[in-house]
């Protein structure tokens, strides 16, 4: 443990004593001790191997005993019980302007909630006001504090940040001088949220490309500016850096800057154990120092007897394991993409016909299409009511007849879930169609049990073969319903109906943990980019992304099946 490491952790311990309630005078000694650690010249470890950590600032016996323990195991017995006692999930808590720990203990202690989630709900629903000591006024204020906290979060949408990162790519490509130019970090392992934009260039010389990056159009803000890396701020407060290296070393460069963290470490790991030290500069053989240069990313893996791992696996999930034992998955790709099941025209709120979007897919190599337009309960989108979805057969058929066998388009809905868990339309319509896609977007904030409910009865029903963006939350503001996802699972592994991942960039609605989970337990996955306009059709992109990051193979979504095995399916499934 560092010193930074060592104040942390007194620091926990004094917001969870506090939240417990216990006597002020020790919380205060905690926090002392945090911050005479933080603020220390030399490493405690030398304090302490000199018999001198009680020299420290506001460190008394029991504190540098506290210390001991940490630096000989790495753990403290009395922080391990201190956390059976009070949740460490009540830290969050303390992050909100106008929340101290005497109050989230007070709230905890008497509505039995631990989490942010719980708390904000339960400060809609009117329930903080009436404890002791609170009002309608602090309620408002501990509400308008965590959503204050989630604007400063800020982490940003791939959807906003993967083309910003090809635009600033693209011109400093343009940069004499520059080799090439790669968008790195998170946004390169297609995380659908990233904190920043990472841009890799391979450069002899860095000073154009930092005077091109620091002039690009829309930047507000110079953080920083050096040889190797510079930092800019978007009108919008979006955050890029960029890191020049010289051509001969881009491949460690690439690979350090892409991430993540964890997968770095592990690799750094291997290397040791080959007598290698891995660095963002190069790859050195521990014993004489000589450095391995690569110029390619494909050498870093290599040197080390790996194959090149995509980005989208990087995040220490088991693919430093994979690779080591020669099973890599033959992750799916965009091209193996045929179908699109869930797509809107003007029949509800889309902007095109039926014709009009069966081209634009046909233009993209689609052979299969659903339309499922939104069902009449969902008024804000104007859903059709059963005599009109009986007009739209006649539509489609034309379509069909214009468009010959270039694309099956099939005739389905996306029928709603209601917040009385029934569908919008009655069962006998339902098993008419071709494909029914059930969803939720009402009544999403209903108590676990209630919309969990929900979502199983319509997996239960015979005739729904799709439900989409099943948690239905919304990036980056609006979490998901607060759905048991292992109840929603066992049940569509039962039912075999297929679990989505909404290609919208504000969705990407199953993430990639749950699409993993569902794959494991031999769930189907669809992947669809619920289109509404032409140019979302090309976002299918995303959804695929995250497919990847879920370790999914071309088998294991529908989308990619041939048209007569979909079909088939969908046969079997009323
Ligand atoms: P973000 O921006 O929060 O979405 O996440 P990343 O993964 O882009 O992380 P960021 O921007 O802090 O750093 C970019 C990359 O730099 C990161 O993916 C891996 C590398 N990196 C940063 N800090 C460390 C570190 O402490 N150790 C190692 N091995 N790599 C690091
Ligand atoms: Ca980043
Ligand atoms: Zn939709």
């Amino acid at each position: 443990m560092n010193n930074r490491e060592l104040a942390d952790t007194f620091t926990l311990i004094a917001d969870l004593s506090e939240i417990k309630g216990e006597i002020i005078y020790k919380t205060l000694a905690y926090r002392k001790a945090a911050e005479s650690l933080a603020a220390l010249d030399r490493d405690a470890r030398d304090y302490w191997k000199e018999g001198k950590l009680r020299e420290i600032p506001g460190v008394g016996e029991a504190i540098a005993e506290k210390i001991e323990e940490l630096l000989k195991t790495g753990k403290l017995k009395f922080l391990t019980q201190l956390k059976k006692e009070v949740p460490p999930s009540l830290t969050e808590w303390l992050k909100i302007p106008g929340l101290g720990p005497k109050k989230a203990g007070l709230i905890w202690k008497s509505l039995k909630i631990k989490t942010l989630p719980q708390l904000e709900k339960a400060a809609r629903a009117g329930k903080l006001r009436d404890l002791p000591g609170m009002g309608a006024k602090s309620e408002a204020a501990i509400l308008a504090g965590i959503e204050s906290l989630a604007r400063r979060s800020g982490r940003i949408p791939l959807g906003r940040a993967y083309p910003l990162a090809q635009e600033i790519a693209a011109a400093l490509k343009k940069v004499p001088g520059v080799t090439a130019a790669e968008p790195a970090g998170s946004l390169r392992r297609m995380r659908s949220d990233v904190g920043d934009i990472d841009i890799l260039v391979a450069a002899a010389d860095s000073k154009p490309v930092m005077e091109a990056f620091t002039r690009l159009p829309g930047v507000a803000r110079i953080l920083g500016r050096g040889e190797i890396k510079s930092s800019v701020e978007f009108g919008d407060g979006v955050r890029a850096q960029v890191w020049v290296h010289p051509p001969q070393r881009f491949g460690t460069a690439l690979q350090y800057a892409t991430g993540s963290k964890d997968h770095n470490v592990a690799l750094r790991e291997l290397a040791l154990k080959k007598g290698l030290s891995l660095s963002e500069h190069a790859l050195k053989r521990v014993s004489d120092g000589k450095e391995i240069l690569c110029a390619e990313e494909e050498a870093v893996y290599r040197a080390l007897s790996l194959p090149w791992i995509p980005p989208e696996l990087r995040e220490n999930r088991g693919e430093v394991e994979a690779a080591i034992a020669g099973k890599m998955p033959d992750l799916i790709e965009i091209k193996d993409i045929v179908g699109d099941f869930h797509i809107h025209t003007t029949g509800s709120d889309g902007v095109l016909s039926v014709l009009e979007v069966a081209k634009a897919a046909v233009r993209r190599g689609r052979k299969v299409i659903a339309i499922t337009d939104h069902s009449a309960g969902l008024g804000i989108a104007g859903g059709l009511d059963i005599a009109r979805h009986g007009r739209q057969a006649e539509e489609i058929r034309r379509a069909q007849e214009a468009l010959g066998d270039a694309i099956t388009i099939l005739h389905g809905s996306e029928v709603e879930i209601r917040a009385d868990g029934t569908l919008d339309y009655p069962d006998e319509f339902l098993a008419g169609l071709d494909l029914v896609v059930a969803s939720l977007h009402v009544g999403l904030r209903q108590p676990r049990e209630k919309v969990t409910a929900r979502a199983l009865k319509a997996i239960r029903n015979p005739h729904v073969d799709i439900i989409a963006h099943p948690t239905g939350r919304l990036l980056p503001e609006r979490e998901g319903a607060d759905l048991d996802m292992e109840a929603v699972f066992a049940a569509a592994a039962q039912t075999g109906v297929a679990l989505e991942i909404n290609s919208h960039p504000s969705r990407l609605d199953l993430d990639d943990p749950h699409a993993r989970r569902a794959k494991e337990l031999g769930i189907p996955i669809a992947i669809d980019t619920d289109a509404h306009s032409e140019e979302d059709l090309d976002r299918l992109f995303f959804g695929v992304a995250i497919a990847r990051r879920a370790w999914l193979k071309k088998e294991d979504v529908i989308n990619t099946w041939p048209v007569e095995i979909l079909l088939s399916w969908l046969k079997k499934r009323t």
